[in-house]
């Protein structure tokens, strides 16, 4: 859909009050707890003999602050469950989209051709698809394909994706991913954690302790202030495990986060996503007002030091913790003693044309009861699996890529006019995203690319490559040390002030695997996404 479709949209949205008749039908809504209460973990579901076959259905509702809310459901009532995967299996997902029909009148597009369909050609503002993020899986149709896959309302879906042998073991997620249409989805909440087991094997440090899944999401703010850094209004309410936490105007800033219990200095290994659409997040645990440190085991799914083909871990420990829109981080804490211990997102500095994400609490941390509802993490049971992306530090580039991060006004002459995103190879004309477009680069499978990624604006933007991590080699031309081997698939690229070089990331492209095909790289704040900054690779098969 073009960017000048994406308001049009937006506002018929909220016009037809998307969700209100969606119930009709079904009792199932989109349940949400109460501010202040318990961060509950997600239901779970795990896989059995090398298969998990999920059945969800797709929700729509509103809520009483007017905030348009969407969910994945299971038949049985499980609403945003865990899928607990191993390396290796099959993950069967049968998925109905209960939304409404469009709105006669509203805007549509034909997304794909007679050779590329995937379920419906036409996409609608009610339409669904899901994204497998982080997983290294086929983007072949069925499996994590979201350029041409539409299921519109009434439709049924399935989904078969193999997960290689070699995925590394951590924290994946899942979420709606259709362009012009996926801010809306994931502010509405239609989000879940994906983990692959064995992480034990090559981690140890983990083994046997109680594992926590947090996930955090932003959502829109009903009222209130308009977003300003100073003095803090975000921009977007959020939420841990679904606990809202919002910003009350008076007294400023007073947020009721969520609680935590812990037993008193117990250890314990938390599994935290970021599946915001827009918001970045700082993590910091503290306690006393003294940040912690924090045993970093993963990061986007990946055990940290563990693809230099040793198959075994490190531990990093930091006191903070930058999560990018869809970034995840795994790590260890220890319990506080009794007295004040907040979990906390820091200010971060998006740039004048960004949001404002400001210091804010997300959980109160009490000690005087143990949180009996956590399972334990096995004692490790195998020899590590084989990695996917060990020996990329040492392969010899085949090419170097040149990409760039711009923003323009639709109406040069008007400030008020949309903005148009786009992410572009350097020499190459912008485009904004179409699912018509052709490939902005293609490659070849086994190859490995160098890209270096500029930002040229005013704000942060957050990469993201579909089907594969990358390697993080430099930062504005800095090498990261060796050691430290960051396998991501989330890497912010700051702002540009206005001087100097522009902010840049070179990191390392893996096709050695067996995924070939058409998929995306994209900004992961969602509106960017939705505003066109996209781009499709395509992955030939070795001539
Ligand atoms: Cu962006």
């Amino acid at each position: 859909m073009s960017r000048s479709v994406v308001p049009i949209l937006l506002a018929v949205l909220l016009l037809a009050g998307i969700g209100r008749e969606a119930l009709a039908d079904d009792q199932v809504s989109c349940p949400r707890p109460p501010v202040g209460s318990v961060a509950a973990p997600p239901p779970d579901l795990w896989s059995h003999h090398g298969v998990l076959n999920v059945a969800f259905n797709y929700y729509t509702t509103v809520d009483n602050s007017g905030r348009t809310l969407f969910c994945f459901v299971t038949p049985d009532g499980l609403e945003s469950p865990t899928l607990h995967v191993n390396p290796g299996d099959q993950l069967n997902v049968t998925v109905t989209n209960r939304n409404p029909p469009a709105p006669p009148g509203s805007p549509t597009e034909v997304v794909s051709n007679s050779g590329n369909q995937c379920g419906d050609m036409t996409m609608t503002i009610t339409s669904l698809n899901v994204h497998y993020h982080g997983t290294n899986t086929s983007p072949a149709c069925h499996g994590d394909q979201v350029v041409h896959t539409i299921i519109n309302s009434g439709e049924t879906f399935q989904y078969s994706l193999k997960f290689p042998a070699d995925e590394p073991p951590g924290l994946y997620w899942y979420h709606p991913h259709v362009h012009g249409i996926a801010e809306a989805a994931v502010q509405g909440g239609a989000s879940g954690a994906i983990i692959v087991e064995g992480i034990e094997n090559i981690q140890p440090a983990v083994a046997n302790l109680p594992e926590r899944v947090l996930i955090i999401r932003d959502m829109t703010r009903p009222s209130g202030p308009p977003p300003s850094v100073s003095p803090p209004v975000p921009s977007w309410d959020a939420s841990l495990n679904y606990v809202p936490i919002v910003y009350q105007p008076n007294p400023a800033p007073n947020y009721v986060p969520a609680v935590i219990r812990m037993g008193a200095g117990a250890q314990e290994f938390w599994r935290v996503a970021n599946a915001s659409a827009d918001t970045i997040i700082d993590l910091q645990l503290q306690y006393n007002g003294v940040p912690q440190p924090l045993q970093l085991v993963g990061l986007d799914g990946v055990p940290t030091g563990s693809q230099d083909g040793t198959r075994q871990g490190t531990l990093v420990t930091t006191s903070d913790i930058l999560l990018a829109p869809a970034a995840r981080a795994e790590f260890i804490v220890a319990g506080p003693q009794p007295g004040a211990a907040n979990l906390v997102t820091l200010f971060v500095d998006t740039g004048p044309g960004g949001d404002s994400d400001p210091t804010r609490p997300l959980a109160n941390i009490l000690t005087n009861a143990e949180d009996n509802t956590l399972s334990l993490l096995p004692a490790p049971s195998r020899p590590p699996n084989p990695q996917r992306f060990e020996g990329l530090a040492n392969a010899q580039p085949s090419a170097t890529r040149h990409l760039y991060f711009s923003e323009v006004l639709s109406d040069p002459t008007n400030p008020n006019s949309p903005t148009n995103f786009f992410i572009t190879v350097d020499g190459d004309k912008p485009v904004l995203f179409d699912p018509n477009n052709p490939p902005a680069i293609v490659t070849m499978q086994g190859a490995v690319d160098d890209w270096i990624i500029e930002n040229r604006t005013a704000e942060n933007h957050e990469f993201h490559q579909h089907q594969i991590h990358f390697l993080l080699e430099e930062v504005n031309g800095d090498p990261v040390p060796p050691q430290q081997q960051l396998f991501l698939d989330m890497i912010q690229v700051p702002y540009y002030t206005g001087k100097g070089p522009y902010p840049n990331v070179k990191v390392r492209m893996d096709f050695r695997g067996p995924d070939i095909g058409d998929f995306v790289y994209h900004c992961h704040i969602l509106a960017h996404e939705d505003g066109g900054m996209m781009a499709i690779i395509r992955v030939l098969p070795p001539s």
